[in-house]
């Protein structure tokens, strides 16, 4: 092998990449992390619209593998937002001292397996002008949700008044007062915006244009004190053997087990017991859930009368009812005040479903009947390419000049979510294939960085000089992947978990849902058995 710039290209500055980064460099690698933004948090340096907040218990969202970093953080909330969130990534690239092996403001454009020298050629654009770096190993920590929908409704560009879209929110402070406003999207981001505007900001009038209702639990959220945190960490170590024993990687499951042969009273009597806990984990313990149809739609019916005793308007708190898609087949808003908003005169829920969104036009949205509704604001929330878009927007090309889009026309294949056969010597983070977008992410991540620098240590100790996933363990892992989750009921629905948001990705689901406990299990045996499934040369 030829000499290369670096050991390690590690690609975004987010949670995985700062933690690859800093466990490569460890291990005696050299490495270059090479992000978009100008500073870390991935996600949540571009996600910082107006109530952004994240939905696992904040003392749950956290490192687990430094005591120095869990022993001197506390969080402030029991659910904490953008900001806090984005302080603490500095906290933990501070501590580990990771900004030095980053080079920022600079895009990865691209990246090309030389064969005869192996290694990556790895193309970037800043505004210093193109560079070509090389290394020996390419980390994809790109993340899933980093790729952005733009929607495709005519006009867009046409209206005159302020836009924005949820995931590229400016830096700058964003003023509504005497705003209309309008927020296209009601997933996680559009609810979590029209919440935050609607609450605690002063504008004149505010629609959410809703194509398809979601289901919503209650967030429950709360201030931690210093004594509350205190009282986390004595149990710290404790609390994360029981996380990375969970399925989920969060801690607020209650074990429920099967609904099916409770009475409609019984199922009322643990709803409201549930719903006083509040999370977005206190459906989890339903073992039923999402595997009985009817179950699913008890629960649903328990939802549904919780809207409509919140909603004054009924026609309204039928239109904000979730009917067409099973719990846990999208990702539910953890709320506290959403449905009630819509009974200000001033806040206007518009069913784009019953009447479609024609166009944007200079002045605001027109709609199917001809209604044209006024905006001097556009908020876009409509999504992302989940999973896979960050990493075909690189596109890396592997052996035999194979392009990871052509390799994925027909969906996405890897072995454990953390390799693709044809691209030697490149790994993926919260990849498609891994549990990543349905589980707690960071715990995720925390448990595959530890797995893939074990696993390049040995690689580096053997003195390999190639690594490549062997076809028929890809074959067997994308088949466990897509038998795991087409025996429950989440895989039937149309959701961006199946890329059914973005016009002709193919229709794959885009995680492991057996368990960040059952994954752990089955990559520490891979490890144990020194990594059958991989061909090092
Ligand atoms: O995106 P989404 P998101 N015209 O795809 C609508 C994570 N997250 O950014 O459902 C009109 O869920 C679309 O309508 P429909 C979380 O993992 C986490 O909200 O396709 N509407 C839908 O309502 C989540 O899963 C937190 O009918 C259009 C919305 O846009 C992931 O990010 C917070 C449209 C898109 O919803 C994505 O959530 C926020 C069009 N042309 C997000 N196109 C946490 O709390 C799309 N829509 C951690």
């Amino acid at each position: 092998m030829s000499s290369t710039d670096y050991d390690a290209i590690v690609v975004g500055a987010g949670w995985a990449g700062m933690y690859s980064a800093y466990k490569l460099r460890n291990a005696g690698l050299t490495v270059l992390g090479i992000e978009k933004g100008s500073d870390v948090g991935g996600t949540w340096y571009w996600n910082r619209y107006p109530g952004a907040r994240c939905d696992i218990p904040s003392v749950n969202y956290s490192f687990s593998f430094s005591e120095e970093i869990w022993g001197n953080w506390n969080w402030s909330e029991r659910y904490a937002a953008q900001p806090e969130i984005e302080r603490y990534a500095h906290f933990v690239a501070d501590r580990l001292d990771i900004r030095s092996a980053f080079t920022f403001d600079a895009e990865v454009t691209g990246a090309v397996y030389d064969e005869s020298n192996r290694c990556w050629r790895v193309p970037t654009s800043s505004s210093d002008g193109q560079h070509v770096y090389t290394s020996k190993y390419l980390i994809l920590a790109t993340g899933p949700y980093s790729k952005p929908v733009h929607p495709a409704i005519e006009g867009l560009s046409s209206f005159t008044g302020e836009m924005y879209l949820s995931s590229q929110w400016p830096r700058e402070a964003v003023d509504y007062t005497d705003k209309r406003i309008g927020v296209i999207g009601t997933g996680s981001s559009g609810m979590q915006v029209v919440t935050q505007i609607g609450t605690h900001e002063s504008f004149d009038e505010l629609f959410a244009f809703q194509r398809t209702p979601n289901y919503a639990l209650p967030a429950g959220n709360r201030p931690l004190s210093e004594d509350d945190m205190r009282e986390v960490k004595r149990g710290y170590p404790e609390f994360w053997d029981k996380v990375r024993t969970s399925g989920s990687g969060t801690l607020c499951e209650v074990p429920v087990g099967p609904i099916k042969d409770l009475t409609d009273e019984e199922l009322f009597e643990l709803m409201d017991q549930l719903w006083k806990i509040g999370g977005p984990a206190i459906l989890n313990g339903i073992s039923d859930l999402v595997l009985d149809e009817e179950s699913n739609r008890r629960v649903a019916a328990y939802l549904h009368a919780d809207i409509r005793r919140r909603v004054k308007d009924p026609d309204l708190a039928e239109k904000l009812c979730a009917k067409t898609h099973f719990i846990g087949s999208r990702r539910h808003l953890n709320e506290d005040h959403y449905f009630e908003l819509f009974n200000y005169d001033n806040v206007y829920l518009v069913d784009i479903a019953e009447d479609p969104i024609v166009r944007v036009v200079e002045t605001g949205v027109e709609l199917e009947s001809g209604r044209l509704i006024e905006l001097d604001m556009i908020v876009l929330a409509t999504g992302f390419d989940s999973g896979t878009g960050a990493l075909l927007a690189i596109d890396p090309v592997g052996r035999d000049g194979v392009a990871l889009s052509e390799k994925w026309q027909d969906g996405h294949n890897s072995y454990l979510g953390v390799a693709t056969q044809g691209f030697p010597n490149m790994f993926m983070t919260a990849a498609p294939g891994s549990p990543s977008i349905r589980a707690n992410v960071l715990v995720s991540i925390e448990q595959q960085v530890d797995w893939l620098s074990e696993f390049v240590a040995s690689i580096e100790s053997a003195a390999g000089d190639e690594v490549e996933v062997a076809a028929p363990a890809e074959e067997l892992w994308t088949k466990h992947v897509a038998d795991t989750v087409n025996s429950t009921l989440i895989a039937r629905d149309d959701t961006q978990y199946v890329g059914a948001n973005v016009p002709g990705k193919p229709r794959v689901y885009l995680a492991y849902i057996g368990g960040v406990n059952v994954y752990r299990i089955i990559c520490e045996s891979v490890a144990e058995d020194r990594y059958p499934g991989f061909r090092v040369l």
